[in-house]
């Protein structure tokens, strides 16, 4: 298939990344700014390769048969720091003004012969393009940072060996697994004094910058003076601090 041909099969791929990245990222910054633990860490977003694709999709016929089959050319990574927040971005995600979902692969309850743990949604997302609208399939992953470590560390092996990890390496990654899950459990029953301690250091972080906010609105409202001497002592204020 032509490179063109490609490309234009690939945008709205590229678009709805690109729109849920800045959604899921939106709702981030609304919690920080409410001062209200977030259970989205971060958020990365991928279009499948084409060499991918055609990896996946060799048995395929036709370009239709694989944008139905894949539904993973667009793909989102939702990283959470906690294993309870998984649970929590799959009801957002899931809620009736949220973006629904087709189907959904729960490899944290039935984590998969390899080691691999996420939560997987899929769901259908509409975006406009010069061809008008179209909507299209992207799956979400879900899981922890410790998940996210495992799993990059073994897709990277899985791509130097071409999929057959040598066995020797296959059960370091078992073990590794365990691991993660051992990982998680302990974050898990700290969670409480880990959210405590993000918490005072965001309502102090967000309370600095409201002050400088405020400042800065003196300064425009041409209070010239009252504003140097406020940043000034905020200055003061916050050396003393640190
Ligand atoms: P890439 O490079 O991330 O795009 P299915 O037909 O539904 O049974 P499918 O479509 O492979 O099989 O679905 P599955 O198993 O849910 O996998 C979808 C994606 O999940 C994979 O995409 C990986 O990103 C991730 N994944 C699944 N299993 C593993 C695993 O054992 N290890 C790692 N590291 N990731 C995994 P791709 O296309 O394989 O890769």
């Amino acid at each position: 298939m032509e490179l063109q041909l490609w490309k234009d099969i690939l945008n709205p791929y590229e678009l709805a990344v690109k729109e849920l990245t800045v959604k899921f990222n939106h709702l981030i910054k609304e919690h920080k700014a409410r001062g209200l633990y977030c259970p989205i860490e971060q958020v990365n977003g991928r279009v499948k390769t084409i060499s991918s694709i055609l990896d996946k999709a060799q048995k395929k016929k036709n370009i239709e048969e694989i944008e139905e089959k894949l539904d993973d050319i667009a793909g989102i990574r939702i990283i959470c720091q906690f294993v309870e927040d998984i649970q929590k971005v799959v009801e957002i995600i899931q809620k009736p003004d949220g973006y629904g979902s087709e189907r959904e692969k729960d490899y944290i309850t039935n984590m998969k012969e390899s080691g691999y743990h996420s939560y997987h949604i899929i769901v259908y997302y509409e975006v406009q393009t010069l061809k008008g609208s179209k909507r299209i399939q992207a799956e979400i992953q879900i899981r922890t940072l410790a998940m996210n470590f495992w799993s990059t560390i073994e897709h990277s092996l899985q791509y130097k060996y071409k999929g057959s990890i040598p066995e020797h390496i296959r059960l370091k990654l078992s073990s590794a697994a365990d691991a993660i899950i051992l990982l998680d459990n302990e974050m898990s029953s700290v969670r409480s004094e880990i959210m405590d301690a993000q918490n005072s250091f965001q309502i102090q972080a967000n309370l600095v910058s409201d002050i400088l906010n405020n400042i800065q609105n003196l300064y425009h409202l041409a209070n010239k003076g009252k504003s140097s001497r406020f940043r000034m002592s905020f200055t003061g204020f916050t050396n003393r601090m640190t």
